[in-house]
């Protein structure tokens, strides 16, 4: 509640303000209604398990811009949204949910052109891909005679996490070691969803993770074994 009273106290703000700077900025006519030729895209990100990016959302060529509220959507067992930085006067917010990111904002007169609207920071967490869903809430002109819906070409982007080839490294740090056991178990144990390797953590090759992995694990560790699978 306390979120949303800030969220919306900042946007009279950005009008207000958008008023005063925007003010002589005469919104063009040309855009139409439907926004034609618009275009609203998210970027991509390539990365290791455990590191973070951050990703652009961007709408381009738009003749005016006058609100907008526009969710990214992620996969929660993949990546784990850090930051965001709302542009144009918005406002963001990169826990809306634990699969979504916000940004949110608005002008009086309308703005124009090739615009970044926010920049959103994920952390990898676990090997795999998760689309960033462009999910479009408010997208409107800033027609005086009435707000009107924009209907870009949207594009999503993606992450793709990158994980290990090492087996039996489920944490993805690079090394094989008891740590790696201890996930392994906690997974068999319903404690965690999911490895940040899922693939590395089958260590006896026999398609399936549960404990008898994490015990060759920890033999390996010990020296009993010389290899994963042994
Ligand atoms: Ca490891
Ligand atoms: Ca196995």
């Amino acid at each position: 509640m306390r979120r949303s009273t800030a969220a919306i106290a900042a946007i009279v703000i950005v009008v207000t303000a958008g008023a005063l700077v925007v003010g002589g900025a005469a919104p063009t006519d040309a855009a139409g209604p439907a926004g034609g030729g618009v275009t609203l895209s998210m970027e991509s990100l390539a990365m290791e398990v455990g590191e973070s990016g951050s990703a652009t959302l961007n709408i381009a060529v738009v003749p005016e811009l006058g609100a907008w509220t526009i969710d990214i959507e992620f996969d929660p067992l993949i990546l784990e949204s850090t930051g965001c930085t709302a542009f144009q006067g918005g406002v963001c917010n990169e826990h809306l949910s634990d699969s979504s990111a916000r940004v949110t904002g608005a002008s009086a007169r309308g703005i124009a052109g090739d615009l970044d609207l926010g920049s959103f920071t994920f952390r990898c967490v676990a090997a795999g891909t998760s689309a960033l869903e462009i999910d479009i809430f408010v997208l409107t002109d800033a027609d005086l005679g009435g707000l009107n819906d924009l209907f870009p070409i949207v594009v999503d982007g993606e992450a793709v996490c990158s994980g290990t080839d090492l087996i039996g490294d489920a944490s993805c740090d690079g090394v094989v070691n008891p740590l790696d056991a201890a996930l392994i178990l906690q997974l068999s144990a319903g404690l965690i969803n999911t490895l940040p390797c899922p693939d590395a953590g089958d260590t006896s090759g026999d398609g399936t993770t549960n404990p008898l992995d994490a015990a060759l694990i920890l033999q390996f560790s010990a020296g009993l074994i010389g290899s994963l699978p042994p």
